[in-house]
């Protein structure tokens, strides 16, 4: 072969190789072609074999031909390997793009259970006399329960079919928040102004108006020289929190083993506002809740001196509020757990 030969050669490779570059047409296909070009079995490495049928004054000429044919194809490959490479990443965007103008899925807030919030409202209103909240738990002793109570042996409330018994001996369901109330007198020094709301269990057959689990809220003060008028005005603020500043309300005569005397706290009928309607059974007034001032039995049970210190206390079934406050015929709705239901509170 000849210098002129080998020359021509080798501008036609150039320009065939820049041709296949410009026409590869991903980073593989480049990559071929880098092979086929310029691979240690590439078609330059081929032509410039042929480099030694050459007189040796032009060997150098073509070798310098050479190695310019390969800085240009070398050059052309990277060019192209980064406008393909610039090119995979623009359709990946624009196949994986987000549009960030499109509507965000809504999130499904929750929220609390009404008899939990008539609770906090509840406590929110003693709150401002000082109150404060203490739990006890739900599962008691049947001394704090009953005995301390001074709720006598023979009570109705004792019987198998009132209470939740526990299998061991002596543990039951609390039956209402007061063996909380023994707690804090046996632990707090007077003066004594608690709230004790929570979950108790009866053994009921279940009704429009009985579940055998319900809430109930307790308050008690202790102090020197607490007296019935102190429960009264109390028990007038909460009510006119709770349904409505101005609200008449009245003291009956009540009974319960804890306290002496005892009083049953009537509000107004919200409903029927005196006229007489089904939601007070015509009487004008609906009860919310029993007090009285705590029996001296139980101040000594709770570890307290009934000559030095007396005391009030109440309590109330959430659910009984619940109803009055939102006018709802029917408690088991609270414990069915129906969305349709609690979304509307
Ligand atoms: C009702 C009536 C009441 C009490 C609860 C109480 C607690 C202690 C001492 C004295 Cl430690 N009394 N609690 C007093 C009167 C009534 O609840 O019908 N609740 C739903």
């Amino acid at each position: 072969m000849d210098l002129e030969t080998l020359s021509a050669r080798l501008s036609y490779l150039q320009q065939s190789g820049l041709d296949a570059i410009r026409t590869a047409a991903d980073t593989g296909a480049l990559e071929a072609v880098q092979v086929a070009y310029l691979g240690r079995r590439g078609e330059l490495k081929t032509l410039l074999s042929g480099i030694g049928t050459l007189p040796t004054e032009d060997r150098p000429r073509v070798g310098a031909i050479g190695n310019r044919v390969r800085e240009v194809l070398e050059a052309a490959l990277d060019a192209r390997r980064v406008e393909l490479e610039a090119a995979a990443l623009g359709a990946r965007l624009a196949r994986e793009g987000v549009d960030v103008t499109l509507p965000g899925r809504p999130v499904r807030r929750g929220s609390l259970h009404p008899l939990i919030e008539t609770n906090r409202e509840i406590a929110r209103v003693f709150g401002q006399f000082g109150f404060v909240v203490y739990e006890g738990p739900e599962v008691e002793t049947d001394v704090r329960n009953f005995q301390a109570l001074n709720i006598p042996p023979d009570h109705p409330a004792r019987d198998l079919w009132d209470t939740l018994y526990t299998d061991v001996p002596g543990y039951l369901m609390r039956t209402h928040t007061s063996p909380g109330q023994i707690h804090v007198m046996q632990q707090a020094v007077p003066p004594i102004r608690a709230l004790l709301p929570g979950r108790c269990f009866r053994h009921e057959a279940v009704d429009a108006s009985h579940g055998f689990e319900f809430f109930q809220v307790e308050g008690l003060m202790v102090d020197e020289g607490t007296t019935l008028a102190d429960l009264r005005g109390l028990l007038d603020a909460f009510a006119q929190a709770m349904f409505g500043r101005g609200r008449p309300t009245r003291f009956r005569p009540g009974y319960y083993p804890f306290t002496e005397p005892s009083v049953a706290f009537d509000v107004q009928c919200v409903v029927c506002a005196g006229a007489g309607c089904a939601s007070c059974k015509r009487t004008g007034w609906m009860t919310i809740l029993g007090a009285g001032m705590v029996h001296p039995v139980v101040l000594c049970n709770g570890g307290l001196d009934p000559d030095r210190h007396q005391g009030f206390a109440f309590g109330m079934g959430t659910d009984r509020i619940a109803i009055l406050r939102y006018g709802i015929d029917d408690i088991r709705m609270f414990l069915e757990n129906d969305l349709r239901f609690l979304e509307q509170f």
